[in-house]
C-alpha cells in the first residue's frame, strides 16, 4: 500500500483493439479488475468515465456500474486517487472537446468534464487528468492556435472555479503528448504545459502528467523533464510505463523501453520529494491472454521495486559517493556567488585560471558505468 502503486482501468482492460486489427482479449468488467489488481498488491486505480459507465448509459445503467465498483473497493480495499474524462473515443470529438472548432462540441465536453467532477470526489479522488488527445490539428490552416488556447484556458479556468464552488477542492494534472491521435496535439511537451499553466486564473491547482513515452515520443529526456516539474512544485501526477524511442505511442510496461532512464527516474521520484501515485498506463501486449494481463501488471510494480532498490545500492555505495563528488555533482548545489557577495565585487574579482580549468575532468563515464553496474546487479 505505502508503494502507492495504481493502475488505470483502460490498462488491464485493454481489449487490444488497434488501428490494424480486432480485439484480442475479452471485455474485462471493472469489479474483476479491482479484485484482481488488489491481489497483486495494487494499491489503487483510475478510470475515465466511459470506462466505468458507457457512453450514453442512462441512470439505472449508471448506478448499476457505479455501485458494483464501489462494491469492490470496499471489500479490497483498493482506493481511487485521480479520475478522467473520455474526450476522445466518440466521434464528437473528432476535432478535439474544449478546442474543437465547433462551439457546440466545445459546450457538450466541458459539461461532460463537469459532471464527471462530482463521481470524482465521492470516490475520494484528489486529482483530474486532462488528456488533451484529440486537441489538436492535421492542418495547420484549419486551426487558430491562439484561439484553441484561450478556449482551451477558458475550459479550465471554468472547471477548477466549479470545483472550487462545489468544495470538492481537486486537483488538475495535464498531460502532454505530442502527436497520436492527432497529427499534432496541443500541450505537446511538459514545458509547453507548465507554461500554458502559468497563464490560468487557478494556476495553483494545475499541474502536470507526464508520460515515460510520451516525452520520450517527442525525443526529450524524461528525467529532466520529470526534475523540472519537480522543481517548479508542478509533478501532480506521473504515467509510468515503457516506450523505444520516437515513434507511436508503445506503452510497454515500464522499464521495457529505456531502462538506465527509467533507473534514474525512479532514483528521482524517491529521492525528489515526489509523494503521488505511481501509477501506471501501459497496455499489455495485444499478443497475451488473461494471464499474460496479469503477468504484465505484476511486473510494472516489479520491476519498480527493483529499480527502487538498485538506485538505493547506487547511492549507498561508497565509491559512488567518491565519484559523486569527483564529478562535482555536489558542488552544484553551491550558489555560484558567494553569500553578502556584491555583484559590483563579484565583477572585478579574477579567480579562476580558465586554461587550468579547462583541464578538468568530470568522470560522467565512470559515474555512468557504476549506475549501470548496481541497474544489472553486477555490484
Ligand atoms: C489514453 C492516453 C493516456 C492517458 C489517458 C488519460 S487516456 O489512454 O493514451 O496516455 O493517460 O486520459
Ligand atoms: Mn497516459
Ligand atoms: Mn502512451
Ligand atoms: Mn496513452
Amino acid at each position: 500500500m505505502s508503494d502507492k502503486f495504481s493502475f488505470g482501468l483502460w490498462t488491464v482492460g485493454w481489449q487490444g483493439r488497434d488501428p490494424f486489427g480486432l480485439a484480442s482479449r475479452p471485455v474485462l468488467d471493472a469489479p474483476v479488475a479491482v479484485r484482481k489488481l488488489a491481489e497483486l498488491g495494487a494499491w489503487g486505480i483510475t478510470f475515465h468515465d466511459n470506462d466505468l459507465v458507457p457512453f450514453g448509459a442512462d441512470a439505472a445503467e449508471r448506478d448499476k456500474r457505479v455501485s458494483a465498483f464501489r462494491a469492490a473497493l470496499d471489500e479490497t480495499g483498493l482506493v481511487v486517487p485521480m479520475v478522467t474524462t473520455d474526450l476522445f473515443t466518440h466521434p464528437v470529438f473528432k476535432d478535439g472537446g474544449f478546442t474543437s472548432n465547433d462551439r457546440g462540441v466545445r459546450r457538450f465536453a466541458l459539461r461532460k468534464v463537469l459532471r464527471n467532477l462530482e463521481l470524482a470526489h465521492e470516490l475520494g479522488a484528489e486529482t483530474i487528468v486532462l488528456w488533451g488527445g484529440r486537441e489538436g490539428s492535421e492542418v495547420d490552416a484549419g486551426k487558430d492556435v491562439r484561439a484553441a488556447l484561450d478556449r482551451y484556458r477558458e475550459a479550465l479556468d471554468t472547471i477548477a472555479a466549479y470545483s472550487e464552488e462545489q468544495g470538492y477542492g481537486l486537483k488538475f494534472a495535464l498531460e502532454p503528448k505530442p502527436n497520436e491521435p492527432r497529427g499534432d496535439i496541443l500541450l505537446p511537451t511538459i514545458g509547453h504545459a507548465i507554461a500554458f499553466i502559468n497563464e490560468l486564473e487557478h494556476h495553483e491547482l494545475f499541474g502536470v502528467n507526464p508520460e515515460v513515452g510520451h516525452e520520450q515520443m517527442a525525443g526529450l529526456n524524461f528525467v529532466h523533464g520529470i526534475a523540472q516539474a519537480l522543481w517548479q512544485g508542478k509533478l501532480f501526477h506521473i504515467d509510468l510505463n515503457g516506450q523505444k524511442g520516437p515513434r507511436y505511442d508503445q506503452d510497454f510496461v515500464f522499464g521495457h523501453g529505456d531502462l538506465l532512464s527509467a533507473f534514474f527516474l525512479v532514483d528521482l521520484l524517491e529521492n525528489g520529494g515526489y509523494e503521488g501515485p505511481r501509477h501506471f498506463d501501459y497496455k499489455p501486449l495485444r499478443t497475451e491472454d488473461l494471464d499474460g494481463v496479469w503477468d504484465s501488471a505484476a511486473a510494472n510494480m516489479r520491476t519498480y521495486k527493483i529499480l527502487r532498490e538498485r538506485a538505493a545500492a547506487f547511492r549507498a555505495d561508497p565509491e559512488v559517493q567518491e565519484a559523486l563528488k569527483y564529478s562535482g555533482v555536489y558542488e552544484l548545489a553551491e550558489p555560484t556567488l558567494a553569500e553578502g557577495e556584491s555583484i559590483a565585487d563579484f565583477i572585478k574579482a579574477d579567480d579562476i585560471d580558465p586554461e587550468a580549468a579547462a583541464q578538468r575532468g568530470f568522470g560522467f563515464v565512470k559515474l555512468s558505468q557504476l549506475a549501470l553496474e548496481h541497474l544489472l546487479g553486477a555490484r
